[in-house]
Formats: structure tokens, sequence, C-alpha cells
């Protein structure tokens, strides 16, 4: 028999077994258990635990000291605490629109969560052309509830810095700051660049001055503006869905940050999706369908976020000098600033730093995803250059729209 108090090990499947069987109290003695480590992400080990009898399933989901995605990234694997904690947050803030999880073991560096096998990663859907009408609702509320109530707007502001203690993540937001702000800026070693697209990134991105200064600005706005609790990495690969409803997982590079990280993610990653779509569904009408139902989500998102925001302001803002007239609107064109940044930003780290999205790499023949990413590096600078100007829906997807014109 294992003894899983002693000390950390990574697990294998049967190890998640005796795992489920011993250290949980959630399938019975008779339980006929089978297990399938199912993560598909850059870091972690997934373990889904099933009971063939029932039918009940559980997920254990495990940190290894190193990503998955290269062992050079060695990471704390305190980061299965902060994803624990934050769910459980997140739960509070925002139900409904997370996984329940039941149980964090500081010694595996595991937690436990509901198993949400009827739902589909986002990403995959979207790839096979899906559509979610739900989303915009789900998504922007997920995203009020969790960077304004977590903000110096509405909690006690020693409260918050208790917060900010308790999720400081410096390893992962190392990550960040090389493979999202610096990295994908400069010909760096852990680029992987698709030789099609080279030449372009380096007359486009990394001999542009102006640019490179933006996301100098930008790289100190992310480690120095602590203003809301992240969820840190909400691209489309950290949520599952279904048609009536959304779950955002994988928060384990929360921190506090600024708010419209989160909010750009999500428009980036649709945005991936939007040039999926366009390079590789085939038939015309469906075509022109998805991609307009990913440009009016775009669109939606931006505006049921801003008007959701405001409302949630009114109602829960606490901080005296927050009631200011004017202070809300100033704050929020802050965030929206950030968001078109950070679209910017993602747009073009996906497509040549480390971590690429399928969506992109998909994309055949390889005259189609040179076009992509051309397409994806061209929008992304002017996301993050001319992001004074970007307030509302319709100039995300004007921008999307002008720059998928010239290829
Ligand atoms: C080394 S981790 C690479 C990427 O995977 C995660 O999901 C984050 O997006 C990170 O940047
Ligand atoms: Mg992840």
């Amino acid at each position: 028999m294992i003894d899983f108090t002693a000390h950390y090990f990574t697990m294998k499947e049967a190890d998640a077994i005796e795992y489920a069987r011993t250290m949980l109290d959630y399938f019975d003695a008779s339980s006929e258990l089978t297990c399938k480590e199912i993560g598909d992400g850059n870091l972690n080990y997934v373990f889904r635990v099933v009971d063939s009898k029932t039918g009940r399933s559980i997920i254990i989901k495990q940190a290894g000291p190193v990503a998955r995605i290269s062992d050079e990234f060695k990471l704390s694997t305190d980061r299965n605490r902060i994803e624990y904690e934050i769910l459980k947050l997140q739960n509070d803030l925002a139900p409904g629109l997370v996984p329940k999880v039941y149980k964090y073991d500081p010694i595996m560096s595991c937690c436990v969560m509901d198993d949400l096998s009827d739902h589909i990663i986002m990403r995959k859907a979207l790839m096979e052309h899906q559509s979610f009408p739900q989303f915009a609702e789900d998504i922007t509320t997920f995203m009020v509830n969790t960077l304004l109530l977590t903000s110096d707007v509405v909690m006690e502001h020693k409260t918050k810095k208790e917060l900010v203690k308790s999720f400081i993540n410096p390893e992962l937001c190392e990550i960040t700051e090389d493979l999202v702000y610096t990295e994908p800026f400069m010909d760096h070693p852990r680029n992987d660049v698709f030789p099609p697209t080279r030449a372009f990134a380096e007359a486009e991105l990394w001999a542009d001055k102006e640019l490179l200064l933006e996301t100098a600005k930008l790289k100190f706005e992310f480690m120095q503006n602590a203003q809301s609790l992240l969820h840190g990495d909400l691209h489309t690969g950290s949520i599952f869905v279904k048609k009536d409803s959304t779950k955002v997982i994988d928060p384990e590079f929360a921190f506090y940050g600024p708010a419209g990280y989160d909010v750009g993610n999500i428009i980036a990653n649709l945005i991936f999706a939007y040039i999926h779509t366009d390079a590789m569904l085939a038939e015309e009408v469906r075509k022109e369908e998805h991609k307009n139902w990913l440009a009016k989500s775009i669109e939606e998102i931006i505006d049921m976020f801003k008007v959701k925001f405001l409302d949630a302001w009114k109602e829960k803002a606490t901080e005296v000098a927050s009631r200011y007239e004017g202070f809300d609107q100033f704050y929020l064109e802050g965030i929206i600033k950030d968001t078109s940044a950070v679209t910017g930003l993602e747009l073009c780290r996906r497509t040549l730093g480390i971590a690429h999205v399928k969506d992109i790499t998909t994309i055949q023949p390889e005259e189609k995803r040179a076009r992509a990413e051309k397409l994806c590096l061209a929008a992304g600078k002017r996301f993050i250059l001319e992001r004074s100007n970007i307030s509302r829906g319709t100039d995300f997807v004007r921008l999307l729209k002008e720059s998928e014109a010239r290829f």
C-alpha cells in the first residue's frame, strides 16, 4: 500500500486509483475504479478516476515539479494550493461558473474537483465550429464578479492586501513576463517561429522601436499594477462549455494584476477561433455564420462587460473616492485599453513564442497558416499601438476585419 502522507511523488494512473480509494471519501468499497490521465495543458497531470459500476467520477489534478511543455520551466508545486484556493473564492464570487473543489493535499500537491466530462474544452469545440449562445453572458459575469469584487473599489483595503499576499505567484508570473511580454518581441532562442512567418516578424515586430517601447510599458503595468485577482490564463483551453453552461478552469496563474489581462486573453482567443474557421471551414455559408457568431461574441463581451461592470460598481463600490463623478468611467476606460493591449500581446505571443495554440498550428496548407500568422501579428501590433482609441465592442471587431482585409 502506498503512503501518500510521507512525501511528494508524481503519480501514475494506478497511483491515482489508490489515492482515490485511500485518501478520498468518495467511492464505495465495492467500486471498480479505472483511471486515465487526460491532461493536455502545458503544466499538470489530470487524472480522471471513474467507478465503472456506477459511472461516478472525479478529477485529481496534480502539479508536477517541471512544466510538461519543457523541463526548462521549474515550478513550485504551490501553484496547486493557489488553484484550489482561488477556485473556492471564484465559486463564491461567480457561483456555478467554476468546478467545485473538494480537497487540497499539500504533500502530494494535488487537488480534487468535479469531473466536467459532460462539457467540452472550448478551444476544441470552436475548432469544430460549434457556437455557444450563452458564452458572452456567462464569461462577462465571471469576469466582472471576479475582477471588480476583488479590487480596492469594493474590498476593504487591508483585506485585499492579505489576498495580494496569499496569491503572490512569482514563478508563474515570471512565465507570463517572459513568454507574453518579452520573448515574442525579439529573436529569442526559446521562440518557435514558423519559418514562413520569420521575415514578417523581423520587419514588423522586432525592428519596430515604437512597438518595443509599448511592450515595455505594458510589461511594467503587468508587474506593478495589483488591481484585481486575475485568473491569469483565461484562454479558450481554460474553459469548459456546453450549450447552457460555462465552467472556467485552471486558474493556477492567478495573482493580483491588471484586470484587462483576463479580458484581453478571452478576446484574443476568440480571434484565433475566427481565423481558424476562416482558414479551415470549407463550406461558405457555415463559415460566414460561425465567423459572424464569433465577431458578435467579441463585440458583446466588450459591451456587456462594460455595462455589467458599471452596474456592479454602482451597487458594490465601498471606497469613498470611487464614488466621485466620472471615476468609474475613467477606471473602466483603463481596463479596456489594457484589454486591447493584451489582445495584441496574446495574438503575437501564441504565434511566435514557445506556447502555440492549435487553432493556428493546425491550419493547412502552409501558405494558409502563414497568412493566418501574419494576420495575427498585424492585428496584434495594432491592438497594442492603437489601444487608446479602442473602446467599444465594434472597435475590436473593426480592427480585426481591417487586418483581415490586408492579407
Ligand atoms: C510553460 S507554460 C506555457 C503557457 O501555458 C500556460 O497555459 C500559459 O498560457 C503559459 O504561458
Ligand atoms: Mg492552464
